[in-house]
């Protein structure tokens, strides 16, 4: 323990235990004006909104203070084991009725704003979300350490602290325009920063060799190190009283760097390098699942690998002095996704190079406490570093990689002895032009464990992507299928639906979400669906309302409210909707309406700025929106709309109030999607192909429950040699029309042009994601989706047993196994608040 000379301390008054906070309406409210009036110093001439967020914030961040003590307090008492959850992403969102709900103070807490006038709505949307993420995989961080705290394990999560999050997106003109996202800007209520714990960071120099004969060392020299501050973010469990840490590290200069060049008169190179240190952590890359390919890049992913490794092993030390034998009894890393994968040369590096301990040692802490998560499939997204950028930016690293390359061929050698081919397939080393280093394998010859996230996605891995390994070591590899915490996406974002489970089924939801099978039987209850009905009804209404500023659109809410958002990616197929829309539109202009069924099809996604492809969809989602918005005789079958700057908040408005989640990509793309259980968890259809959970989600509500279209993976694979979308097009008459309209440059009268480059990716042989093979099957199972809608009874049917069968979707689910198969923690309750006073 850090402070150890600090604790038991009888003579220091000031460190004994203050008595628990009151969470009554009474107490709420005093602190709530405490804090406006002391601590922010306002008055009653500062009647702003902002103010009054940042005083109800507080008030609740100082319930939370005390139980992230008691669990900090718990955890060093246990002397447990512990994991880290390593990600360059966490999409965390909102905060505060995140918190409020999970300690048990929201009910108290509404009562104190309505009693001091304050509208909680008001105060909530004063917030900026934490959009330190891109898509799944940061959010997916976000679940985990949610459910981690809620089943009270000892993890830990590290990051980085990006003065830039997600850009926000708005809309000119049909076109995606990228805007800063200064979301640090007004103040961060959630954080602690924590100077006293700062490490670190080296980066470039030179190694030699030093130490005797008998003990050569090497050593990293020359460095320009940066220097990494914490700053911790609670993480509350649901009402147990555990509040776990993230801890987000912020790259700040070393007073030297800028000092010498200071002192010899060059103000402005020391300011310029201190702005290199201080870039490191400036602004997220905002690709999702495809590579970066930056300098900058990986100087954050070692940044955040070395800081927060530095902080578990001088934590180690200061308790276990130079002894390391039961580290890896203790320690657990879980590196999500290759991006801090660095973390297995880095870990061997402190060990060798810092510690003494020698390579065989060092190697086998490391293999026993690394394990790694994989997320893609996708060629574009598995990192590659050049080795010439290693060597300049971390050269002591890259000695080591080649070390554990070295070892690690001679293994395969004596399995395999004379198979020149597999040794190079499977080197950390790709040979070519330019030798590359494979951060995958480095994951994998570095960890115990290596998953997946889906089922098939897992499947995909053992059988194709990293065959030759799963060979080598089969017992490495298993599944955890993802999932998302019910809290924030059930509880917190659609409070009505969370009430009227509850009141049929008690609250153990909650923290068992398979409790939820229980609602199964509600579906035959004609009383029980009206209600659902009525609350999907408030829920559309909800949404229209939450961004009827940018959507003005006149939506009957009677209508299949259709919905896809997720990144906008060729893979994930947003332009096979776009040609459903436009077939519909097609149909309605025919005057081919008999039994239709209204829909609001709505899209909301960002595109990364440099893929151009993906942008042009977005402009084609506009543009098909436009002209059918505007279009009268439309009107009354077909609205569609594009919500702009979708994020986590975003979609706490937008899953409650959806009939049919888009789920659509290319079979065997989309390792397993996240959005497809939260529209299933509030009461969506799915429409989807066989890829990712989708197989899953499937499996758990029954063939019947769920609108399937589309190849398999296998199918998929097995056609594409011979893929001829001319000929599909030509034999489908539904597509011909469509694709006539798209070449008549119908959605972009006077743009000429613009869409030729999606409209050639279609019809390319070579189309990666074969959009026009699963247009007539996907047609059909729109035709199915519309026609059972008709049908109000059944479909409230449905919908109910989607929400009664999507238990399995937990993240305390998932991490239940993570913690099963991988990490072995033992849960450790902190003591009840004020106990110790
Ligand atoms: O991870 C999610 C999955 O549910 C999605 O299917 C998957 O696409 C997503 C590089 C990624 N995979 N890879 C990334 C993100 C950022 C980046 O810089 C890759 N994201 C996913 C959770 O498992």
């Amino acid at each position: 323990m850090p402070n150890k000379s600090l604790v038991n301390n009888k003579r220091k008054p000031w460190l004994a235990e203050l008595p628990a906070l009151g969470i009554k309406a009474k107490d709420l409210a005093l602190d709530i004006r405490r804090h406006f009036s002391y601590t922010l110093g306002r008055d009653k001439y500062c009647a702003s909104a902002h103010y009054a967020y940042t005083a109800v914030a507080l008030t609740v961040r100082d319930r939370l203070m005390e139980r992230w003590k008691n669990t900090h307090y718990a955890y060093e008492e246990a002397n447990c084991k512990r994991a880290y959850y390593l990600s360059m992403e966490f999409l965390m969102g909102r905060a505060l009725s995140n918190a409020m709900l999970n300690l048990g103070i929201d009910d108290p807490l509404n009562e104190t704003l309505h009693d001091l006038g304050l509208d909680l709505e008001e105060i909530v949307e004063c917030e900026q979300d934490a959009g330190l993420g891109n898509g799944g995989l940061g959010r997916l961080a976000a679940c985990f350490i949610d459910s981690c705290a809620t089943l009270q394990l000892p993890v830990m999560g590290y990051g980085i602290r990006y003065e830039y999050g997600m850009f926000r997106q708005s809309i000119e003109n049909g076109h995606q325009v990228e805007e800063p996202d200064h979301w640090l800007r007004n103040g961060h209520v959630w954080e602690l920063e924590r100077p006293e714990l700062t490490v670190r960071v080296r980066f470039g120099g030179r190694t030699d060799d030093y130490g005797d004969g008998s003990h050569p060392r090497r050593r990293w020299v020359d460095t320009q190190d940066v220097l990494a501050v914490p700053y911790d973010v609670p993480v509350p469990g649901y009402r147990n009283g555990t509040v776990n840490t993230l801890r987000l590290w912020k790259a700040v200069a070393t007073d030297e760097f800028d000092l010498q060049d200071f002192n010899a008169g060059d103000y402005a190179e020391a300011v310029r390098s201190k702005n290199m240190a201080e870039n490191i952590t400036m602004v997220l890359y905002p690709n999702d699942a495809s590579e970066n390919g930056k300098e900058l890049r990986l100087r954050q992913q070692y940044f955040l690998a070395s800081a927060s490794l530095q902080d578990v092993v001088r934590k180690w030390v200061l308790v276990h002095g130079e002894d390391f034998s039961e580290f890896a009894d203790k320690n657990c890393f879980q590196l999500n996704d290759t991006h801090p994968s660095i973390a297995v040369a880095e870990l061997m590096r402190l060990l060798i190079d810092e510690h003494g301990l020698s390579w065989d040692d060092a190697w086998s802490i490391t293999t026993r406490c690394m394990a790694y998560t994989n997320h893609t499939l996708l060629p574009e997204a598995l990192e590659k570093w050049p080795v010439r950028l290693f060597r300049q930016l971390l050269p002591r690293l890259l000695e080591i990689i080649f070390e554990i390359n070295a070892r690690f061929l001679g293994e395969v050698a004596s399995r395999w002895p004379g198979d020149l081919d597999r040794l190079a397939r499977m080197s950390l080393i790709e040979e070519g032009w330019e030798q590359q280093v494979r951060m995958a394998y480095l994951a994998i010859v570095g960890s115990f464990s290596v998953n997946g996230v889906a089922e098939l996605h897992s499947h995909l891995l053992m059988q194709g992507l990293f065959r030759d390994f799963y060979e080598l070591w089969p017992n490495k590899f298993n599944n955890k299928t993802n999932g998302i915490t019910p809290r924030r996406w059930l509880a917190g974002c659609n409070p009505k639906l969370a009430s009227l489970i509850t009141e049929a089924i008690g609250d153990g939801w909650l923290t068992d979400l398979s409790q939820l099978s229980r609602l199964a039987e509600f579906a035959d209850d004609s009383a029980f669906r009206q209600r659902w009905r009525e609350i999907k009804r408030y829920n559309k209404e909800r949404l229209l309302k939450y961004k009827k500023a940018e959507l003005d659109l006149d939506v009957d809410l009677e209508a299949l409210f259709d919905v896809q958002v997720k990144r906008i990616h060729e893979y994930k197929r947003q332009l096979l909707n776009v040609l459903h829309v436009i077939h519909l539109y097609d149909r309605i202009k025919r005057g081919d309406t008999s039994n239709w069924t209204p829909r609001c099809v709505l899209f909301g996604g960002k595109a990364a700025p440099g893929y151009f492809m993906a942008k042009r969809i977005i402009k084609l989602i506009n543009n098909v929106a436009s002209v059918i918005n505007r279009d009268a005789e439309v009107s009354a079958f077909l609205k569609v709309g594009f919500l702009p700057n979708y994020r986590v908040t975003a979609m706490e408005y937008i899953c409650p109030g959806t009939d049919l989640s888009e789920q659509i990509s290319t079979a065997g793309k989309e390792a397993s999607g996240t959005g497809n259980m939260k529209f299933m968890l509030n009461g969506a259809l799915t429409i989807g192909t066989l890829d990712g959970a989708n197989i899953e989600i499937r499996q758990e509500v029954g063939p019947e429950n769920f609108f399937l279209f589309g190849l398999t993976a296998e199918e998929v694979e097995a056609m594409r040699s011979h893929y001829d979308p001319e000929s599909i097009i030509n034999g489908n008459e539904d597509l011909r029309r469509v694709m006539h309209l798209l070449e008549s440059g119908h959605f972009n009268q006077f743009e000429p042009g613009i869409f030729d480059p999606l409209i050639q990716s279609i019809k390319s042989p070579s189309d990666p994601w074969m959009t026009a093979a699963d247009f007539a099957s996907y047609v059909e199972a729109q035709r199915r989706a519309a026609a059972a809608y008709l049908d109000q009874e059944q479909w409230t049917r449905m919908s109910i047993l989607n929400c009664a069968a999507s238990g399995k979707f937990s993240t305390d689910r998932t991490i239940s196994e993570y913690n099963r198969d991988i990490w072995k923690l033992t849960p450790v309750s902190p003591s009840p608040v004020g106990a110790q006073s």
